[in-house]
């Protein structure tokens, strides 16, 4: 199987989160882009490829340009205004409700004030290099996409920063650039090919399913932990359907705490039905192995032969696949749980 990689993620190299009252290491790092690439270029079953240049086009496609604007200056207005810092998290928020019985707010002129327009929390620091690799992110993301359009049965894009939390508006959740919507958009509005995005990510992935909640074109199908307990607790609970033509083409199955092998890939079929039944003719993963028993944030019991079983749910769609990375935090063994994956789609 192909894979693309770009050096470049290692650019976006954040050393603080602030997460449950504390600033901590963060659990996305370089780190794990390093041992997905360590493990699949060891195995000659893989093909290792650097990623063409696409462009803003397609970023600004699925975002408002506004969110790609912030982020070409950010860092650096930030640095100037404020003074210098190793990274950057915002601390003003904003909320629509604010402004109640007023008109909408509008972007703040102040970085500050632009920080908490543009994020929706605290865990996703802006550093130097952020922006160069998120572009580096989605570029891996749509380069796996045309070499499935070319002809490839399957290719992974082993992107990081991740993207299924980025909304059209928003970045968060360790995410900037939302790269499997932006590869599910280009595909469904330049060849008319039906899409379905599914989402085994362990967070639901709000920010693709915000993207398409009111189209048919791209269907939306997550399987997560329930937000009823789990990030992003806002959103991906079972009766968000869509809306208007998009009724019916968003599927969310949350799932409980400690859900095993055995159950998790008994929900995958029956979610893989609803993608065979919608009349996909290709099918985009955003791929988290954050389901893992040992993953440090997340409460699911998934075993790397669980994970095997998972990729062989999907295969037997027997549709063209686009595979990228999104989340998985046991870092020790992502990267045998990515090829683990990638082995049960078929090699
Ligand atoms: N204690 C992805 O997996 N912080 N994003 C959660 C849990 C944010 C996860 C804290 C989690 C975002 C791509
Ligand atoms: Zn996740």
């Amino acid at each position: 199987m192909k894979v693309v990689y770009t050096p470049a993620h290692l650019l976006h190299d954040p050393h603080s989160e602030i997460e449950k009252g504390t600033v901590h290491s963060p659990f996305e790092h370089i780190g794990r882009g390093e041992v997905i690439r360590e493990v699949l270029s060891a195995d000659s079953r893989f093909e290792m490829l650097s990623p063409s240049e696409w462009g803003i086009d397609v970023i600004n496609a699925v975002h408002n340009p506004g969110l790609h604007r912030f982020f070409t200056t950010a860092w650096q207005e930030y640095q100037d205004i404020i003074g210098p810092s190793r990274e950057v998290t915002p601390e003003v928020f904003y909320r629509p409700s604010l402004r109640h019985k007023m008109a909408d707010g509008v972007e703040p002129a102040s970085i500050t004030g632009r920080l908490g327009w543009w994020c929706f929390e605290t865990t996703t620091p802006l550093t130097e290099g952020t922006y160069v690799a998120a572009r580096g992110a989605v570029d891996t993301a749509m380069t796996a996409m045309q070499l499935v359009l070319d002809g490839e049965r399957a290719a992974y894009g082993l992107c990081r920063p991740p993207g299924h939390h980025a909304t059209t508006d928003l970045y968060g959740g360790y995410c900037f650039f939302n790269n499997a919507a932006i590869v599910s958009h280009h595909v469904a509005s330049t060849t008319g090919v039906k899409v379905a995005v599914l989402d085994v990510d362990y967070h639901h992935g709000n920010g693709t399913q915000e993207i398409f909640y009111d189209r048919d074109d791209v269907m939306y199908v997550s399987l997560h932990g329930d937000p009823t307990r789990a990030y992003p607790y806002t959103v991906g609970y079972a009766d968000e359907t869509g809306s208007g033509r998009g009724l019916g083409s968003t599927v969310n199955v949350p799932l409980a705490a400690r859900t095993d092998d055995d159950v998790y890939v008994n929900a995958l079929a029956d979610a893989v039905a609803k993608i065979q039944a919608f009349g996909a003719q290709m099918v985009v993963v955003s791929l988290g192995l954050d389901t893992f028993i040992t993953d440090p944030i997340c409460d699911m019991s998934l075993t790397t032969e669980g994970f095997r079983r998972s990729g062989e749910v999907v295969a037997a769609l027997g549709l063209p696949t686009v595979v990228l990375q999104e989340g998985g935090y046991d870092v020790d063994k992502l990267g045998i749980n990515v090829q683990s994956w990638l082995v049960g789609l078929g090699v």
